[in-house]
């Protein structure tokens, strides 16, 4: 049997404690992967389980119809499952209640944008889904009718002729100051495309910055089995899996109401970037690291990664003397601690998360999670020779030699190979005129160290 709104489950797991039938939707959210399934809608379960009401959320995808296929026959319901070595945790959330494909519900997510219930729109779009050029600006040629921004611009359009009033647009991705970023972006598209829209969108809307961290690895088949028994021999499509730890700091400057995300754990601030600069430069710095070190290396899992002895040090190395010594921790701040707590989190054994899964979109990660901290240090006269390491295995990796690349800038950067082989691949990325010059540019000794590891890996 299928999980749906009928669906007997199992005493232990524990679902919804309010009545989904009578929530209006207040949340739209672009991108309803296995991330925002596993943290920003449990925390808004949780809001609604404490009490707080019409905080349903409305899905969007923008790529392909596999989630609503999910998520739809099942009233919107699923489950997250909490894996560790001390066991499995299994729980139904009810904040989803719809999912639309854009592509073929155009008229629908306008209306959910324009609907006076919505007070925020949400995005896990992944790096990529933002349409940046290589400075960081919109590239146009990106951003089309199927673009993210197309859709917010005939939304919010629709929603001021409406007489409706500003939106918060809450980007949950991955990158460093991600509120700031998608006001920019939508700013640009808006001036090209509908300028007395973008005022009022500077005038109404907020763009709040978060720091987000929960580990979610895609879904595999075996889950699902695995599940499945949990629940009863009910199946689940739309599950998902995911560590016991989660995060969530969020700048406090919403447009109009939200959801008291705080119940389940959440922290508001003025300020969100000394956690999310930590999270990117130490976490996500290590992932990227050991996504190409360690698929170099035979492992298919981070768990393997960060148990090889030849790995460990780099990315204690990584964290502890190159990426903390970047940052200036907040109030209270242990980066000790912290990276502790990210080395237990990156061993559990029952977290099957895929180095593959990490190593996706490399281009549109490695500046925030690499490139600011060898800027950091350049300044000062410092070399990161851990990341130095990283990047060289980066290098290597987007050659492509017995391997796809999943990068939206695969196909120029194999050229680049082609185009400068093994002698000029270095200049043509992190020279003075190099693709990433904007963020770091590699001086002579960075030079002779990334060539040292190449000389190893290709
Ligand atoms: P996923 O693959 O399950 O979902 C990705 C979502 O992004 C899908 O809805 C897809 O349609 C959409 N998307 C992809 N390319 C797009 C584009 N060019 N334009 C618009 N939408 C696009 O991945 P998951 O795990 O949900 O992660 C999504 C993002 O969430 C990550 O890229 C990251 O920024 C953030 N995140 C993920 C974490 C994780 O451990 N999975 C943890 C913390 C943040
Ligand atoms: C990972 C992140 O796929 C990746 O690039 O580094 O999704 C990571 O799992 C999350 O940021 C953890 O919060």
């Amino acid at each position: 049997m299928r999980l749906n709104a009928g669906a007997a489950l199992p005493p232990h797991v524990k679902g919804p404690a309010y009545d989904r039938a009578v929530q209006k939707a207040g949340i739209v959210h672009f991108g309803i992967g296995a991330f925002h399934r596993a943290h920003q809608a449990v925390y808004t379960d949780d809001a609604m389980n404490a009490g707080d009401r019409d905080w349903g959320i409305i899905g969007v995808s923008l790529r392909s119809g596999d989630v609503a296929a999910q998520l739809n026959p099942q009233d919107g319901l699923y489950t997250v499952t909490e894996k560790s070595g001390v066991g499995n945790s299994t729980r139904l959330i009810g904040s989803m209640q719809h999912v639309l494909v854009a592509a073929q519900e155009r008229a629908h997510v306008v209306a959910a944008l324009a609907a006076p219930a919505s007070q925020i729109i949400s995005f896990t779009i992944t790096e990529k889904g933002y349409c940046r050029t290589g400075d960081g600006s919109l590239d146009f040629a990106q951003a089309g009718a199927g673009s993210v921004y197309a859709y917010l611009a005939e939304g919010l359009a629709a929603r001021q002729a409406a007489g409706g009033g500003g939106l918060t647009l809450l980007s949950c991705d991955n990158l460093a100051e991600n509120g700031r970023q998608l006001e920019a972006l939508l700013g640009q598209y808006l001036a090209q495309h509908d300028p007395a829209l973008a005022r009022w969108v500077a005038e109404t809307c907020a763009f709040p910055c978060t720091m987000v961290d929960r580990i979610v690895p895609a879904t595999t088949a075996q889950d699902r089995a695995e599940i499945a028994a949990a629940l009863g021999g009910i199946t689940d499509e739309g599950a998902v899996v995911t560590e016991p730890f989660s995060q969530w700091v969020i700048e406090d400057a919403f447009a109009g109401p939200r959801p008291r995300w705080q119940v389940g754990g959440a922290q508001f601030t003025a300020d969100v970037r000394a956690f999310e600069t930590a999270k990117l430069r130490m976490l996500n710095g290590a992932h990227s690291a050991l996504a190409y070190l360690g698929l170099a290396r035979g492992a298919d899992y981070v768990h393997q990664a960060i148990a090889d002895p030849a790995l460990r040090p780099l990315i204690e190395a990584l964290m502890r003397d190159e990426a903390a010594p970047s940052l200036t921790p907040a109030p209270g701040q242990d980066l000790n601690a912290y990276a502790d707590a990210l080395l237990a989190r990156f061993a559990n054994p029952a977290l099957n998360h895929k180095l593959s899964q990490i190593a996706m979109d490399g281009s549109q990660k490695i500046p925030q999670r690499w490139l600011a901290t060898l800027a950091h240090h350049q300044a000062a006269g410092r070399h990161c020779p851990a990341i130095l390491s990283a990047l060289a295995a980066w290098i290597a990796y987007v050659k492509g030699d017995g391997h796809k690349v999943d990068d939206p800038m695969a196909a120029p950067l194999a050229a680049l190979w082609r185009e400068a082989g093994r002698d000029g691949i270095l200049n043509a990325l992190f020279g003075a005129q190099g693709l990433f010059a904007q963020y770091w540019v590699a001086d002579a000794a960075d030079i002779a160290t990334l060539n040292r590891a190449l000389a190893v890996s290709c």
